[in-house]
């Protein structure tokens, strides 16, 4: 009955895994039967955020707006699951800074570009490179690498074999415990 809130806060390319790991964590947390909230593109750039685009003060914007509401789900006691690109090391500081240190848990999703634009499940890193997509993480517009994350999940585990998505999400578990 003794929760304590805090923020997962997943960074990464588009295709990196973030919202997956985030999801098999949320359900790793529900089964122990902690409250979370998870926190996305999808439902917040077609909600609370749809009029913003992808322009850098559009991203932070965004950012901001995020922070804010998982400011706010921490307050009362919730594991607040983000998963956003937030390419800015500056716009990531500052929900740090919000937050309180300690309530904000990075999670950089630390996989190869060309991994990332392999798997291009939405067929969007094709239409980066094709330009009918502009300012594309990544392909033409940057991504800022964290320089302390809490955690950092490689696409391969100490052996160079593909991590799962649930050894991934163990090892946030095994940090938040
Ligand atoms: C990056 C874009 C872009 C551009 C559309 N750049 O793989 P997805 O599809 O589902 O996740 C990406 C999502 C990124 O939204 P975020 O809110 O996470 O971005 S940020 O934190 O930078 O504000 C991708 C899709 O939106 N998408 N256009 N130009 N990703």
């Amino acid at each position: 009955l003794n929760q304590r809130g805090c923020v997962v806060w997943f960074t990464g390319l588009s295709g990196s895994g973030k919202s997956t790991v985030a999801c098999t964590l949320e359900h790793a947390l529900y089964q122990r039967g902690i409250m979370t909230a998870l926190l996305d593109g999808d439902n917040v750039r077609h909600g609370l955020n749809c009029n913003l685009g992808f322009c850098e003060a559009s991203r932070a914007e965004n950012i901001r707006r995020v922070g804010e509401v998982t400011k706010l789900f921490v307050e009362s006691g919730i594991i607040t699951l983000a998963s956003f690109i937030s390419p800015y090391r500056a716009d990531r500081e500052r929900v740090r800074q919000r937050m309180g240190s300690k309530d904000f848990i990075e999670v950089y999703m630390q996989v190869p570009l060309e991994v990332c634009e392999s798997r291009d499940p939405k067929g969007l890193y094709k239409l980066a490179r094709s330009g009918k997509i502009k300012c594309f993480t990544g392909i033409d517009d940057p991504y800022e690498v964290p320089e302390h994350p809490e955690i950092a999940l490689n696409v391969n585990d100490a052996q160079g074999r593909r991590q799962s998505p649930e050894a991934m999400a163990r090892i946030v578990l095994t940090y938040l415990e």
